[in-house]
């Protein structure tokens, strides 16, 4: 990038719901440490998403504390990103009011995610699980992002940012930026383990569908021992081999090569010492982080001096997009 020139925003947040699983960071932590390094990054702890489904309030303050620790350990660095709890910053809530004016009830209502989760959480369908992604949208535009680094799986929640973002600039004049999802060819939709046509997720009542982060080196290798596959014994990835092709991109993912290489390695080999190779290499990346994050979680000063300072560049980035809003939208701010 030329001398002077600015530098692109990243945006991006998990949200503290739980363990976080090899799925998250393959799909997005692992990408946002590299963007670090040449962008102006921005990420979140999403707390006001997490309470969409029903939280226990003190998991919840302690899964925000852990996902602090994670990041860092994660290879996150305060120096060089924003890392902030999204309540922390009010302006979230704040424009999330206004983009909700412009957003259509049909559009929330038609989200695969709100008819995921409506149906997983029969009893619980409020109002702000419908809302989710107008939060998530006015997470991103409040930061003028240009790039959103996530899974496949929010990639349609980008799009609509992207829909308001353009719906607002047209009625109000230009404002925001038009964000792009981006989402890296390998590891962005890894499986669960146990039923490759569901995505692997934090919340998976089954405990050997997801990896987690905290999982340790025993129950990496027997999870994946466990993982289903198909009885054909061919080590390839295929539509009709879900199974091992969701291996075959856990493994390239965690050892850092591509998919075709990986089948290379493998070819020829059995089912059984395959399931091992990718469970050793999940387990010998987890296991600095794991360490690191227990170092971090014994000094809860420092993380939370962390926080505050990310919180702080936050507020100041945000609020100067919100009172922009504010004027367009014809709020009156004194004379
Ligand atoms: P929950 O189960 O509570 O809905 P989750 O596991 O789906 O949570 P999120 O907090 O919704 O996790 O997602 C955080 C980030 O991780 C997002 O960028 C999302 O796209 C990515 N992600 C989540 N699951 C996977 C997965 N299985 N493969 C790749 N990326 C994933
Ligand atoms: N909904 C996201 C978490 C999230 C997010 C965001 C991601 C909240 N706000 C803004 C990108 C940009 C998820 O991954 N489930």
């Amino acid at each position: 990038m030329a001398e002077g020139e600015n530098k692109k925003i990243i945006y991006s947040a998990v949200q503290p719901s739980g363990n976080l699983t090899i799925g998250n960071y393959a799909g997005a932590i692992r990408n946002w440490v590299r963007l670090q390094e040449e962008y102006d990054c921005f990420y979140a702890i999403a707390d006001l998403h997490a309470i969409t489904v029903r939280q226990e309030p003190e998991k919840l303050r302690r899964h925000t504390l852990e996902l602090a620790a994670t990041y860092l350990a994660c290879g996150l660095d305060p120096e060089k990103c924003a890392l902030y709890v999204q309540s922390h910053v009010p302006q979230h809530a704040e424009l999330c009011w206004v983009l909700n004016t412009l957003t259509y009830v049909g559009e929330a209502s038609r989200m695969t995610q709100f008819k995921d989760k409506s149906a997983k959480h029969a009893d619980n369908i409020n109002m702000g699980l419908m809302d989710y992604p107008v939060l998530m949208a006015a997470d991103i535009l409040l930061y003028l992002a240009d790039c959103v680094p996530v899974g496949v799986d929010q990639k349609q929640h980008v799009e609509l940012a992207r829909d308001i973002a353009i719906r607002f600039n047209n009625r109000y004049g230009e404002t925001f930026r038009v964000p792009e999802p981006l989402i890296r060819r390998d590891g962005a939709s890894i499986r669960s383990l146990q039923d490759p046509a569901k995505k692997m997720s934090k919340s998976d009542e089954n405990p050997n569908a997801a990896v987690f982060l905290s999982d340790d080196r025993d129950t990496v290798l027997r999870k994946f021992r466990r993982a289903v596959t198909d009885s054909e014994n061919s080590i390839r990835a295929s539509e009709e081999k879900p199974g091992v092709s969701n291996l075959l991109s856990i493994y390239s993912a965690f050892a850092g090569c591509t998919v075709e290489e990986a089948e290379k390695t493998f070819e020829g080999r059995g089912y059984g010492e395959f399931k091992l190779a990718v469970g050793e290499t999940v387990a010998d990346v987890l296991a600095p982080i794991q360490a690191e994050q227990k170092r971090l979680l014994s000094d809860r000063r420092y993380l939370t001096e962390i926080l505050k300072g990310g919180a702080e560049r936050a507020y100041k980035a945000s609020r100067k997009t919100l009172s922009k809003v504010y004027r367009k939208v014809g709020f009156f701010q004194g004379e």
